[in-house]
């Protein structure tokens, strides 16, 4: 009897220690990579299946998408870089958050996802762009780039090790590449702490005015990219849309932006009001670059092109740079994900590719975002983490940078906050709950005007099918537009009497979100009407 019950007790201990392995394992907090590049548009990530990427394709970006899920229907909440990073950090929409405009400066004494996680054991770490003004908070290790960030040569600022002062260094390179050479460094240093990780890697690119590294200059040179179906639409049915200050072949920079030259045979440039991205420029970079536009300069000079013929010409030019401003950012991110599986850092880890807001790529004739229509509304997502999510998920679910603080602090077993407004993505990404059990309707408000681009204040609420948008400001109109059957938006149907009982819907969805939002009449200050007018006399 004794045997029986000595056996019977070894046995059952064994499994004690099986079972407390399995819950020790399922414990193990996951590391969190979070890469974000600035105005990278969905229609550029081969993932995402548009015409244009697949001539300029992402293909390590995409690993994250067949390795782990796509998000489908992921929106921001306000299409401008600084409120968007401040939303992501807060899981507060921008009026709660306080910071609706770019010249807003962020509060950074108030809770954000990376203060909670380094409060719960984490080591956080920001590299990148950080553009909201002050410096970082919540992280054991931050080095920004200074304001926008330069592609040449930038100017990150830090804390320095042995002094503890805040300093500003010039670094010599691209951009690109020394964020992602920064965060190789940094997962060298942590990856055998022992300690859970949460690393922001926030690149320039592809943020105007798309300079690529010297090693892309020429690589869609040959290519012809397909012209959106709206690139010459009139905008009838949307004032704001006729009144904006985006379009690309009247309101972009020769020198600046399409890095046109003033005369055959001569490197100099057409318009460039501001000097210093090429100027930062050394010497020997400089001379590669010219090397490289010269003669394609130099062929546009011969051709003499004008009217469509120029416009088209334009939207070529700038789908090149900024396309293969986008190859070095696919580069690193293919680094970062060898890194991983080499140091055998793969199955614990989430890498979270996306960026700040959608971009225009000719669409309406535009450049530029902070349009609630799809194109700048849209954020591209892919994340992965093999240990629980399936390779190849696909979700449709109505999601927002609203929702990626909160997502994060679950997947890291740290409760989330009462006060955040958006929803963990975790049961969407783990089959938990259906794509049409999560949200069905988001809220929008853009402020920023009147500012660079002149697109007017505008907020409204987006289901599956349906969009309705009310621009106010120096102007008060409302926009309605049925998604499936007028996917370019183009036709406001606020006036067809057949889409009533729709737009009576989506007004009572618009009240019921800003309250439980919390949104207050003060949100919709309109501007002091002589600065709106000299604005936009500053862009005539
Ligand atoms: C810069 C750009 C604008 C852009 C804003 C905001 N001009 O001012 O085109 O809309 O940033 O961009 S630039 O020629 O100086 O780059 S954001 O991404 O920071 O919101
Ligand atoms: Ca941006």
């Amino acid at each position: 009897l004794l045997y029986v019950v000595l056996i019977a007790t070894v046995f059952l201990s064994c499994k004690e220690v099986k079972k407390d392995a399995q819950i020790e394992s399922t414990k193990v907090r996951p590391n969190i990579i979070f890469i974000m590049a600035d105005d990278h548009a969905t229609q550029a990530i081969s993932a995402y299946g548009h015409p244009i990427s697949q001539l300029a394709p992402t293909p390590n970006i995409d690993r994250i998408a067949e390795e782990g899920a796509i998000f489908k229907n992921n929106f921001c909440t306000n299409s401008i870089c600084g409120p968007s990073r401040a939303v992501i950090l807060t899981g507060k929409h921008s009026h709660v958050n306080g910071f609706r405009m770019n010249g807003d400066r962020f509060d950074g004494n108030q809770q954000t996802f990376p203060k909670l996680l380094q409060k719960a054991g984490y080591k956080t770490a920001m590299l990148g762009k950080w553009h909201l003004h002050g410096f970082p908070q919540g992280f054991d290790h931050w080095n920004i780039l200074q304001d926008q960030g330069n592609y040449y040569n930038p100017n990150f600022i830090s804390v320095n090790a042995q002094t503890q002062k805040v300093d500003t260094t010039m670094i010599k390179g691209y951009a690109t590449d020394i964020v992602t050479e920064q965060a190789i460094t940094y997962l060298n240093e942590i990856k055998d702490t022992g300690t859970p990780f949460m690393l922001m890697v926030q690149h320039k690119a592809p943020h105007r005015n798309w300079m690529p590294a010297l090693r892309h200059v020429n690589k869609y040179d040959t290519v012809k990219f397909p012209v959106p179906e709206t690139y010459f639409t009139d905008h009838k049915g949307s004032t704001a849309s006729k009144e904006q200050y985006q379009t690309i072949y009247r309101d972009m920079y020769e020198g600046h932006d399409l890095k046109m030259t003033k005369k055959k045979g001569s490197p100099e440039l057409a318009h460039n009001p501001w000097t210093t991205d090429f100027e930062r420029m050394t010497p020997e970079q400089r001379a590669t670059w010219d090397k490289a536009y010269q003669p394609k300069n130099d062929a546009f000079h011969d051709a003499s092109l004008s009217g469509k013929d120029l416009d088209l010409w334009k939207l070529q030019r700038y789908l090149q740079d900024y396309l293969a401003t986008i190859a070095a950012v696919d580069e690193g991110v293919g680094r970062i994900l060898d890194y991983l599986k080499a140091n055998g850092l793969e199955e614990n880890t989430i890498v979270v590719y996306t960026t700040d807001q959608g971009f225009y790529l000719g669409e309406k004739g535009w450049f530029d975002k902070r349009f609630m229509y799809e194109e700048s509304l849209e954020m591209p997502m892919l994340m992965k983490y093999p240990k629980v999510i399936k390779s190849g998920t696909e979700i449709t679910a109505l999601t927002q940078n609203l929702d990626f603080a909160e997502t994060f602090l679950d997947f890291a077993g740290v409760d989330i906050p009462e006060d955040m407004q958006g929803k963990s993505l975790k049961p969407l990404v783990t089959n938990m709950i259906g794509d049409d059990d999560f949200r069905d309707a988001i809220y929008y408000h853009y402020y920023d005007f009147p500012a660079f681009h002149m697109v007017k204040k505008m907020y409204g609420v987006r289901t599956k099918r349906y969009k309705l948008i009310h621009v106010y400001d120096d102007i008060d109109a409302w926009e309605l537009y049925d998604l499936e059957k007028d996917p370019n938006e183009i036709n406001n149907l606020i006036n067809d009497v057949s889409y009533d009982g729709v737009e009576e819907k989506l007004r009572m969805r618009l009240k019921a979100l800003q309250q439980t939002y919390n949104v207050t009449e003060k949100e919709f200050q309109r501007a002091n009407p002589k600065a709106i007018k000299r604005a936009y006399k500053g862009f005539e």
